[in-house]
């Protein structure tokens, strides 16, 4: 069991025109107050090396591959896992990683105190569409850029408590919390980069957006006992509005921290995850209660059907 200071780095926009070098050096800063506020574990956003480039039209992808990490730590980030080691904190954060054999991937790891990459995860759920859609108030290019991530959603035991991953769309699905679930996880990362307005209907935007994020992020962090911090890259990227909104939740579903501006802004809380193992061993006691015999379709179909 463990009781700790969580954080939630939320960062404030990033132009096409950033280095990594400036961005990374943001992140440090955010690491150093996280540091004298007692913070052991530290949550970045997703794709928090770049600007969130998939609202962008490329005709040859690899023209957008200079926004690809070839190896993590790489020179521009060492100095952040070095800074991590120094204060013995853990930290999370999303790339875009591009590896030896050429696959692209929408990835976050989780980083040890000791500074070691203990999980990697990739994106399963990729929204958005391959092809331009000039029906669309904005492009959101996700499933053109990367390939549907190849490692499901593992959980890792470091640093004394049960941890797992989701990326951004994953928090929309009940598939991706439950499957953590029953692996016992104790804290879920989310890192998220969130248009503020739907491409596709103009009366979804901001707050319903914002509703939406949360409802998803708070029931699933209830109906699998867990804390979940849920972390914004927010602001305007070169005119494109990114919603804020980040959070950290507690195993009963309650919001212990928010997030109140759309900038670099630290969020912390205290976390027991001693605190899971009620709700793990009663009303969400999975061996006790499931019913996977009804939960089939679950696994075997993915559209809708419905009765003619
Ligand atoms: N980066 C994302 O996955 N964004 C989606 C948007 C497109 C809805 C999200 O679920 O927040």
């Amino acid at each position: 069991m463990v009781k700790m200071v969580l954080g939630g780095a939320q960062m404030g926009p990033i132009q096409k025109a950033d280095s990594r070098e400036a961005v990374v050096a943001r992140m440090m800063e955010l690491m150093r107050q996280a540091h004298a506020q007692g913070v052991e574990f530290l949550v970045y956003p997703e794709l928090c090396l770049t600007t969130f480039f998939p609202r962008w039209y490329a005709e040859d992808i690899s023209e957008f591959d200079h926004y690809f990490e070839t190896e993590m730590p790489n020179a521009a980030t060492q100095p952040l896992f070095d800074l991590a080691r120094e204060c013995g904190m853990g930290f999370t954060f999303g790339y875009a990683e591009l590896t030896p054999d050429g696959h692209h991937y929408n990835t976050s790891v989780i980083v040890d105190r000791a500074g070691e990459i203990v999980l990697t995860y990739r994106k399963t759920h990729l929204p958005g569409h391959a092809e331009y859609d000039p029906e669309r108030t904005h492009q959101h290019l996700e499933k053109r850029y990367f390939e549907p991530g190849d490692t499901g959603f593992g959980v890792v035991r470091s640093d004394g408590m049960v941890m797992g991953m989701a990326i951004c769309n994953d928090r929309r699905w009940p598939e991706t919390f439950r499957v953590l679930g029953l692996q016992g996880v104790e804290l879920v990362t989310i890192g998220y980069n969130t248009p503020s307005q739907n491409s596709q209907s103009g009366d979804e935007g901001l707050e319903k957006r914002l509703y939406h994020s949360e409802l998803s992020v708070t029931a699933g962090a209830y109906q699998n006992s867990t804390y979940v911090a849920s972390i914004a890259k927010a602001g305007t990227e070169d005119g494109h509005h990114l919603m804020g909104g980040s959070i950290l939740v507690d195993p009963d579903g309650f919001v212990i921290a928010r997030a109140t501006t759309e900038e670099d802004e630290l969020i912390t809380a205290e976390m027991d995850t001693e605190r899971c193992a009620f709700g793990k061993s009663t009303v969400f006691n999975f061996a006790a209660h499931r019913r996977i015999e009804h939960y089939g379709l679950i696994a075997s179909q993915t559209g809708a059907k419905a009765p003619e």
